[in-house]
């Protein structure tokens, strides 16, 4: 018999988290692929030792934005070269960002100049979700079939933002394609009606210091958008994942629909955790440094998120990374109204390691909860498993070695993304992702940057969902 070729790299003893258990045995890689998990693996050409480390599966980052076209009027700070580098040394080893198109464009169009500015920049693999900002009769017939065949197989709609919403009838439109072809429809569940009634009360009666952008983003919108996506998607059958879950009653809702039964997913994002409206509520612009939306909520929602993490509500914890300049935020200068602001924070390369400290350190979550949260749950979502998403045989070797002891004080000095600051400076997490591993490469070794640009690969995504042939009970009644 021919003797078994040795693995290309073995991780040695470390606390490897699987999806039921976290066990001290080695990783064996040949490949790019895991091939072996066990004790005492023989020696592979590269060894790891990992004893006293958390060996996780690298993070999915289903929601960031990176090179997406102009957004209120200027591009992403983040393209795919810094977009990627700064996830990957956060710990993360796949990302899904947006081709955005907006009204009037070809959607196909849009996904190949994307192509052209990924593939030669991406440090780690992506692919892509499929903003749908005009459905008409070529992009739901034609174009968005296409691109679900070729591996792009989520679409997101918005319920707000000129250029982009939908309305309650496009909406439905789109998730009976989705229904028909098995993809995942994200959800930005705000009221857009309630944002230009408040705004332009706020505005008239001056009050347009950044902490009424809180308050132009009302939670009860937020709550009736998500109410309202719930039930399109109940009339068509079909899933849906509602987006940056916010707020109490959102949760209450979402809760609501999968005690009956509703396929319903969610996700929240660490500015629900870690940021508060306070931060937005400074005298002078440096708040716009935390202006997203839906905009982080009163301390006091903060209880709420955990809760519905706790109890599976939101499943799914990503970034929303959508990085600006410091100098873009207040571009408009001193006294800019807050509807003025643009929206959007980084995120990419803090999301986990807060979720880490705060969560598994705090002792609120499991290390599986942790995974499954940040790698495991989105990528069965959004057809990235079982190639990615967990640490098993077969899967790709995408994996993320922690130091669950080391405190470090978040700065912007330590991040890699493009953008000049952090809305978390200064806050102290303990556990932080050491070494990552893409596809059997170490690509980010405790400082040091292994990977070139070019080598991250498109994933052509599965669908989540079977496609459904058979009409709905509504036309079927
Ligand atoms: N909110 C989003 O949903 N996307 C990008 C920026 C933002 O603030
Ligand atoms: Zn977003």
């Amino acid at each position: 018999m021919m003797p078994a070729k040795p693995y290309d790299l073995v991780i040695r003893r470390g606390r490897v988290v699987l999806p039921d258990a976290t066990r001290q045995i080695d990783i064996g890689v040949r490949d790019g692929v895991i091939a072996a998990l066990g004790p005492d693996l023989p020696e592979g050409k590269h060894e790891v030792a990992a004893e006293g480390r958390i060996v996780l599966p690298g993070g999915v980052d289903s929601h960031c934005h990176m090179d997406q076209q102009p957004w209120e009027g200027k591009a992403t700070a983040d393209d795919f070269n810094t977009g990627t580098l700064s996830a990957m040394c956060g710990g993360t080893t796949t990302v899904v960002p947006f081709a955005m198109q907006m009204r009037g464009q070809s959607l196909r169009d849009i996904v190949e100049d994307y192509h052209e500015r990924a593939r030669p920049k991406a440090h780690i693999d992506y692919g892509f979700h499929l903003i749908v900002g005009d459905p008409s009769a070529e992009v739901l017939g034609n174009e968005i079939p296409q691109l679900i065949a070729e591996g792009c197989t989520s679409i997101k709609i918005y319920l707000t933002y000129d250029g982009l919403k939908l309305d309650d009838y496009e909406v439905l439109n789109v998730l009976d394609l989705a229904r028909a072809h098995g993809a995942m429809v994200m959800v930005h569940a705000e009221n857009d009606a309630c944002i230009r009634w408040l705004t332009e009360k706020f505005i008239a009666a001056r009050k347009t210091e950044l902490r009424y952008h809180e308050k132009a983003h009302s939670a009860i919108g937020d709550r009736e958008a998500t109410f309202r996506a719930i039930s399109l998607s109940e009339l068509i059958e079909t899933p849906i994942l509602v987006s940056h879950v916010a707020a109490d009653g959102a949760v209450e809702e979402i809760r609501r629909a999968k005690a009956r039964g509703l396929p319903i997913y969610a996700e929240t994002c660490p500015q629900y955790l870690f940021l508060s409206a306070e931060d937005i509520d400074t005298h002078d612009l440096s708040g716009s440094k935390c202006v997203c939306t839906p905009p982080p909520r009163d301390k006091s929602n903060q209880p709420a998120i955990w809760a519905g993490i706790l109890d599976g509500t939101l499943e799914v914890f990503s970034s929303d990374h959508s990085p600006w300049h410091y100098a873009d935020k207040i571009a408009g200068g001193p006294g800019t109204p807050f509807h003025r602001i643009p929206n959007g924070i980084p995120g990419v390369e803090t999301r986990l390691a807060l979720l880490f400290s705060a969560g598994v350190n705090g002792g609120l979550i499991s290390l599986q909860k942790f995974a499954d949260l940040t790698s495991g749950a989105p990528a069965r979502l959004f057809g990235l498993a079982p190639r990615k998403g967990q640490i098993a045989v077969g899967a790709d070797a995408d994996i993320a070695i922690w130091d669950p002891d080391r405190s470090v004080t978040i700065s912007n000095s330590l991040l890699h993304h493009a953008t000049d600051y952090t809305p978390y400076e200064g806050q102290v997490v303990k556990g932080w992702p050491v070494m990552t591993i893409s596809r059997g490469d170490i690509v980010w070794d405790d400082g040091k940057i292994l990977a070139e640009p070019g080598r991250g690969q498109f994933i052509a995504r599965e669908r989540p969902f079977p496609p459904q042939q058979g009409l709905s009970k509504v036309l079927a009644s």
